[in-house]
């Protein structure tokens, strides 16, 4: 395994029971690898990790992956010296295609057609996993919980589907939803660049199993752009033997292959109990487990759909969260996860221990830093939803009078060929880090004031301001273009003497922190399966879901909006000219275009009037 593999192996693989110091009494671990056999015959690498002094019969832990299975030496190291290691049997599986495992890999692989006998999917390997080690894992007590983070929680949401009648419980942690509309590879049909290129080679490129692409520049901000228009990637480097970047190109559009691929389509009833993990500041699937929760919520009867959010990036629930950047939480907020949830969780559903004492959602307030409980999410009551205005003067404002007048605006040059980067240069491949891993709390400040960005801010706050629930952006904008893109970041600006942070050094007077943000393609106004060109210079309306949060503004700071047209290399450029596929426009398609934000734009927020 090449080093990002590693690491996000050891992330995923032992979640909560994080490696520790060895202690006193240790485990006896005894590791065994087999070849479990699937229906169609194909047999998938799986490493089992059992205890010898176990008092038991034990609940089984299931996590299956395409990141790798953990090595011998690996599981005695850190399982041997966890104490808690021992109340589960430990499966950890590679999917198809992946390592040692038979058979195709598949991104994603959809559902089967119910009409074939014969298919296979990740829900039948995961319903013939489990029937396998029920049967043939000693001591195990005919329980077994799913979990995992991002694709092996993609994994686990999909086994919830039809789940084999001994699964029990689910921790599904930032799983993807639907990679059209917000997860890894676009949002709101705007495609994710540096992430979908580089993802699809660390996983497709044959004769290495983790492959990092090999970049010649060290800024990937300037090999994207020398890069030119998408259709180069292919003729250039892939050469069309990476299956997922065909894919990209296929299906620019909301089609067939992208609405087979969301599980959402699927959730028809909640059939297992299944608590559903995000993390605010996750880089990757922020909106897939909310987009699942709220789907399976629908059905759930049996009170068995929980959601919890933290102050988190992309798996961090698995690591130490006191911080994110310089971004401080008073408390190491994952270790409280683990110790009041995670574990709790499986205790109950898993072994019959205690009784669950969990809310329908649990959130962290960031701001205040504090956990809160509601009835609900995103909460109804004591919600009331606030405009704030964009307004003249680059004010943020509640009060809607220059909302009224349709001719006023701010405007900016978007050109394709400086686009805005989405954070500071040098841009660093997205894996292994560090940088891509808190980009999102990174100091807005650097793209402040460029000539293409605009902000939009309130005075000091003259008492705190409390947000928790769906933020949605209500933009009018038009483009002397005939598509476009519109990025809207809501920020939380620190005041000018807030004090250094003591442990990264980052200035934080002034600090310009994102609470919320979206992109959203413009071609996809009136529908994501079927692009349309805009109208050049009309005030077109444009409703951007910033997504669900839980956020204090506290006196003193101030609000701020930033709206802009790139946000590159993590997006690709707009041509700002419609073409039917952006994959295939040609450089000549990239122009300019003069953008325009009405003052009658403004942000919904969802304001709690309790303290
Ligand atoms: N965000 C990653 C991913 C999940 C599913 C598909 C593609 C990528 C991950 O961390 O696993």
């Amino acid at each position: 395994m090449k080093s990002w593999a590693a690491l996000a192996f050891v992330l995923a693989a032992f979640g909560p029971q994080m490696p520790k110091e060895p202690e006193k009494g240790r485990i006896a671990v005894e590791y065994r690898e087999v070849m479990i056999p699937m229906r169609d015959g194909v047999r998938l690498q799986t490493v089992i990790i059992l205890f010898k002094d176990a008092k038991g019969p034990l609940p089984i832990l299931l996590r299956r992956t395409p990141y790798g299975v953990p090595e011998k030496s690996v599981v005695e190291k850190v399982f041997s010296s966890d104490p808690g290691a021992d109340q589960w049997i430990t499966v950890i599986q590679n999917l198809r295609g992946r390592f040692k495992s038979e058979g195709k890999f598949v991104m994603q692989r959809p559902p089967h057609d119910p009409a074939d006998k014969n298919g296979v999917d990740e829900t039948t390997d995961a319903w013939d996993t489990v029937e396998w080690l029920i049967h043939n894992v000693p001591n195990n007590n005919g329980k077994v919980g799913l979990h995992g983070t991002s694709y092996d929680a993609w994994t686990a949401v999909m086994a919830a589907l039809d789940p084999h009648p001994a699964v029990k419980a689910i921790i599904e942690q930032a799983s993807p939803a639907d990679m059209f509309l917000g997860d890894d590879f676009h949002h709101n049909g705007a495609f994710r660049l540096s992430y979908g290129f580089e993802y699809s080679a660390l996983l497709e490129t044959t004769a290495a199993e983790n492959y990092h692409f090999q970049f010649d520049r060290a800024d990937t901000y300037e090999w994207y752009l020398n890069l030119g228009p998408l259709r180069n990637a292919d003729a250039r480097y892939f050469h069309g033997k990476i299956p997922t970047w065909q894919d990209f190109v296929s299906h620019p559009n909301d089609d067939a292959f992208w609405k087979r691929q969301t599980v959402i389509s699927y959730i028809h009833d909640v059939k297992t109990p299944i608590l559903h993990v995000a993390g605010w500041w996750d880089q990757e699937d922020f909106y897939g487990p909310q987009q699942i929760y709220a789907a399976m919520e629908k059905f759930d009867h049996n009170h068995w759909n929980y959601f919890v959010a933290g102050p988190w990036n992309h798996g961090q629930w698995n690591r130490d969260a006191a911080r994110l950047g310089p971004v401080e939480f008073g408390s190491d907020t994952a270790k409280w996860y683990r110790d009041k949830i995670w574990t709790p969780w499986f205790q109950y559903w898993l072994r019959g221990e205690g009784t669950l004492k969990l809310p329908e959602a649990t959130t962290f307030e960031t701001g205040t830093n504090q956990w809160r409980e509601y009835e609900a999410w995103p909460p109804a009551q004591q919600v009331e939803e606030k405009r704030l205005y964009l307004a003249a003067g680059r004010k943020l404002s509640f009060d809607a009078a220059g909302a009224s007048d349709k001719q006023s605006y701010d405007e900016y040059v978007s050109d394709p060929a400086n686009p805005v980067p989405y954070r500071p240069r040098p841009v660093t491949p997205t894996y292994p880090g560090p940088e891509w891993p808190v980009w999102l709390v990174q100091d807005q400040r650097f793209v402040d004031h460029r000539p293409d960005v605009l902000s939009y801010e309130t005075e000091p706050l003259a008492s705190n301001l409390r947000v928790t629930g769906d933020i949605v952006a209500k933009l009018v904008a038009s483009t002397s273009g005939t598509d476009s893109d519109w990025v809207v970041k809501l920020i939380d600006v620190y005041p000018e003497d807030a004090p250094d942070d003591k442990e990264t050094h980052a200035k934080m007077g002034g600090y310009q922190l994102i609470i919320a943000d979206e992109i959203f393609r413009g071609r996809f106004r009136n529908g994501f399966e079927h692009p349309a060109p805009l109208k050049p210079n009309e005030p077109l309306a444009y409703t951007i879901d910033l997504h669900t949060n839980d956020h204090v503004f506290r006196k003193g700071h101030r609000v701020m909006v930033q709206v802009q047209s790139t946000w590159f290399p993590v997006y690709d450029r707009n041509p700002q000219t419609f073409v039917l596929n952006i994959f295939e426009a040609s450089a000549a398609d990239y122009r300019k275009a003069t953008q325009r934000v009405y003052h009658s734009s403004a942000i919904v927020l969802p304001v709690v009037s309790a303290p």
